[in-house]
């Protein structure tokens, strides 16, 4: 009976070890994992993607440099392309693949069709960046103050339309600036054109904004168009283009026709040295970077929403670029210096309004 009873405990015992052994064992065996950039639309000609882009394969590059062959995390970068509808289909099949622990994205419509994803399939997570969801586990969103990059934009776009030809030579008498949308959405509609409005406003109440569509975000020649009849019929002189690709057909008929540019989203000023009045930037790159290092290192605050601005150095107006410093005079750009530091001091509070 002894005998029998110390054979049993040395079988658990061994049982034991094995089992210890072979947990660790496959623990340090990790599977490589995999994450997919998600773009909505394509990469070439819309800031927000290319940044998005670089950010995250910047992050996964440097992970990988620090792991065995085996560790390494696979990074597969997808275009859903510019036709708006199939992407519920096309990031429905990334998810239900299995094939990416991440799905990371940037876009504000996302969220709205990732939801019911996130029911479907409970083990997929998503970043999405430029976005804005709380309270749901499987995702982590942030935007940006878009009402403070909106503001600086039409405040820079205020101060040179009303500026005198001796200071802006392509200024003209009229105040009006224009913003070309790609599409109206919530973001667009309710927080960029009324914050570039109050903006502009700012410098000038008498300052108007005409707001047009191009239809979709990759027709530059449309885009032409209407920056075309914008100056020669209503007297336009700065125009803010959001409209991805077809911001080109914008800066071509600026250049054509001598008009002003105000950029958003990256640094624009080399698109059209002299003409590029303004770049408010966001920083997407550097989110995009962090969010995916973070990830990787098991640290993502899933069922956040967080909003960043100005004074957490994620929106920005570049000012020391020297095309900037050329094609503005310092009695432009020293005001909105101070705007932007009002900003970041918070001496002007722009919160973002749902
Ligand atoms: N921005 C781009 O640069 N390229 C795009 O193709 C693009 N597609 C968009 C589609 C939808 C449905 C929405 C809501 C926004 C899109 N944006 C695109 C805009 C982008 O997310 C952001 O709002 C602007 O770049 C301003 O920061």
């Amino acid at each position: 009976m002894k005998t029998g009873k110390s054979f049993v405990k040395t079988f658990v015992l061994f049982a034991l070890v094995f089992a210890l052994l072979f947990c660790s064992c496959s623990a340090a065996k990790k599977k490589a994992s995999a994450i997919a950039v998600f773009v909505p639309g394509v990469i070439s000609g819309s800031p927000v993607y290319e940044m998005l882009a670089q950010g995250v394969t910047e992050a996964v590059d440097k992970y990988n440099a620090d792991q065995k062959p085996e560790d390494a995390v696979v990074l597969d970068v997808i275009e859903a392309g510019t036709n708006q509808a199939e992407w519920g289909s096309k990031i429905t099949a990334l998810a239900s693949s299995g094939k990416y622990d991440l799905i990371i994205s940037s876009n504000s419509s996302l969220p709205e069709i990732i939801e019911p994803l996130t029911a479907q399939f409970p083990k997929q997570k998503f970043i999405v960046l430029d976005a804005y969801l709380p309270d749901n586990k499987s995702i982590a969103t942030v935007r940006y103050n878009q009402r403070e990059q909106g503001y600086l934009t039409g405040y820079a776009a205020g101060l040179v339309t009303v500026a005198e030809k001796t200071e802006m030579v392509f200024a003209n008498k009229a105040k009006k600036i224009a913003l070309i949308a790609a599409q109206e959405y919530p973001v667009m509609n309710n927080t960029i054109l009324p914050a570039f409005t109050e903006g502009a406003k700012a410098v000038d109440p008498e300052i108007e904004v005409e707001f047009r569509i191009v239809g979709n975000w990759y027709d530059g020649g449309k885009s032409a168009d209407i920056a075309r009849e914008l100056y020669l019929n209503d007297g336009v002189d700065v125009i803010l283009p959001i409209a991805g690709g077809a911001n080109q057909g914008v800066i071509v008929t600026a250049k054509a026709l001598g008009f002003y540019v105000a950029w958003f989203d990256d640094n624009g000023y080399e698109k059209a040295p002299g003409l590029v009045i303004s770049s408010s930037v966001m920083g997407q790159k550097k989110m995009a970077y962090e969010l995916t290092e973070q990830y990787l290192a098991g640290k993502t605050a899933f069922g956040t929403a967080k909003t960043v601005g100005v004074a957490d150095g994620y929106v920005d107006f570049v000012l020391d670029d020297p095309l900037f410093v050329k094609a503005v005079p310092e009695s432009i750009r020293s005001k909105i210096e101070k705007v932007v530091l009002s900003i970041k001091n918070g001496e002007l509070s722009l919160p973002v309004l749902d």
